[in-house]
């Protein structure tokens, strides 16, 4: 049961995409996660980098531009879940802003209930939980000279 191609784990680039001390966060509608507030990103598609998959992504879910695209870490991610159990390894980025000013939109009203920006000291509940483990952990993906 669950051996094969269909269960072969999967690759995702997930952004924490930073605005002065906030991140992006919206609640997914997503089967996997429902509810929980998690970062713009999606499975990496053949022959791209992290940095275009985060561009990409990011773009289509929101539809920000981001510039200063950095790795941060992997996680290795078995959800089991759901109906059909999931193996992602969720390669995490960092991104800011190009335009300090751009307003996040919700361009995929059907995976998730929109986006906003949160204080990283006081993140919303409950968390994607990937995220939530991270968060508990003390992971910090804020640059030490933050001047954004
Ligand atoms: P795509 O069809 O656009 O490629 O994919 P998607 O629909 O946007 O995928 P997703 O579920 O948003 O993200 C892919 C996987 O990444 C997700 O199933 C689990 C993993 N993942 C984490 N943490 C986070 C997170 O905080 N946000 C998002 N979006 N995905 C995460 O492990
Ligand atoms: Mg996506
Ligand atoms: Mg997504």
């Amino acid at each position: 049961e669950n051996i094969g191609e269909a269960s072969r784990p999967k690759v995702a680039v997930v952004v924490f995409l930073l605005k002065g001390k906030k991140v992006l966060l919206g609640r997914r509608r997503s089967s996997v996660g429902r509810d929980t507030f998690a970062l713009p990103g999606g499975h990496l598609e053949f022959g791209e980098s992290f940095e275009e998959c985060a561009a990409r992504e990011v773009e289509e879910e929101t539809g920000l531009d981001i510039h200063k695209i950095e790795y941060l870490t992997v996680i290795n991610n078995v959800i089991s879940k759901v109906d059909k159990p999931l193996h992602i390894v969720a390669i995490f980025m960092r991104a800011f802003l190009a335009d300090h000013n751009q307003m996040p939109q919700n361009v995929e009203p059907e995976k998730c209930e929109g986006w906003d920006w949160y204080d990283w000291n006081d993140l919303p509940r409950p968390l994607f939980g990937p995220l939530e483990t991270m968060a508990q952990s003390g992971f910090n993906p804020f640059p030490d000279d933050c001047d954004e």
